[in-house]
């Protein structure tokens, strides 16, 4: 069944203002839309689109994992933390069940403006060690969607005139991770935007699922709420075809590797996903 909600929060004086759906038909778990943090846009959309899972040895699979209504298994919680006296954090979630996998969509938007989007999984299909390849999809709209632009960090001196060794990306590419596996968003002239950290447990791309970060310039139609890819192949090649991104309304798919292990058995529940971290707001 779809569902939907409405947050702005915390109540009494809001950071955080978005729209949440669960939309029967897609395959993207939980969808947010018009995110804005301190009365400015961040995001157009975000979700979780693809999972791709492949085994050692050819013991089974690959596998695309789409997370949808139809494996929900009880509504979408929203509710509130606060960890430490300095920030308070909102939580939105799903919860899926896919064959043996157990599958726990987390999103955190903490009052300091980090945003990780977080899955956890438990579960073996089959007794071999295997990753879950898990893709999420954001749609900056930082200030809007015009005159954005996004920047992958190397460790060079070399200023590109954003600070040493942040290098722009002018043109659609697929990526891995290079130097100190930062990339940014950011609104051109504004010194405002988002920078995209690596979280500690999101592994490496290896020859099956290739990149770790795509960047492509926003066409409505690619927008295909989970029905990209299979599980032998992503497809994001289709939408990287050297568009222009400079100044653009940029498109990031990130890709974090969960590894698991066969011997810690089927429930030890492990985490991946980036940190997203608001900067000139
Ligand atoms: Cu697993």
């Amino acid at each position: 069944m779809s569902s939907s909600g409405t947050i702005s929060w915390p109540p009494e004086a809001p950071v955080w203002k978005f729209y949440w759906e669960v939309l029967d038909g897609k395959s993207e778990a939980i969808a947010f839309r018009d995110v804005f943090y301190k009365g400015v846009k961040v995001l157009h959309r975000a979700s979780l689109p693809m999972i791709r899972v492949q085994y050692d040895g050819g013991a089974g699979g690959p596998y695309k994992d789409a997370l949808s209504s139809r494996n929900m298994q009880r509504p979408v919680a929203v509710y509130e933390g606060s960890p430490a006296p300095d920030y308070r954090f909102l939580v939105v979630e799903s919860y899926h069940v896919i064959g043996r996998y157990r599958l726990l969509n987390r999103w955190i938007f903490r009052s300091d403006g980090i945003i990780l989007p977080q899955l956890y999984s438990a579960g073996l299909q089959h007794p071999a060690n295997h990753r879950h390849h898990t893709y999420w999809r954001f749609d900056w709209d930082i200030d809007g969607q015009a005159n954005n632009l996004a920047l992958q960090h190397a460790l060079t001196g070399q200023d590109w005139g954003y600070g040493p060794g942040w290098i722009p990306r002018t043109s659609e590419l697929s990526s891995i991770h290079i130097g100190d596996n930062r990339w940014a968003v950011l609104k051109k002239g504004s010194g405002r935007g988002f920078l995209i950290d690596k979280g500690p447990f999101d592994g490496a791309s290896d020859w099956f699922s290739r990149l770790d970060v795509a960047i492509t310039a926003y066409h409505g139609p690619e927008d295909l709420g989970g029905a990209l890819g299979t599980p032998n192949d992503d497809e994001l090649w289709r939408h990287v075809n050297g568009e222009n991104t400079d100044g653009a309304d940029i498109v990031m798919w990130y890709v974090a590797h969960l590894a698991h292990e066969a011997h810690d058995g089927g429930d030890e529940w492990h985490v991946c996903g980036p940190i997203l971290r608001q900067f000139g707001y």
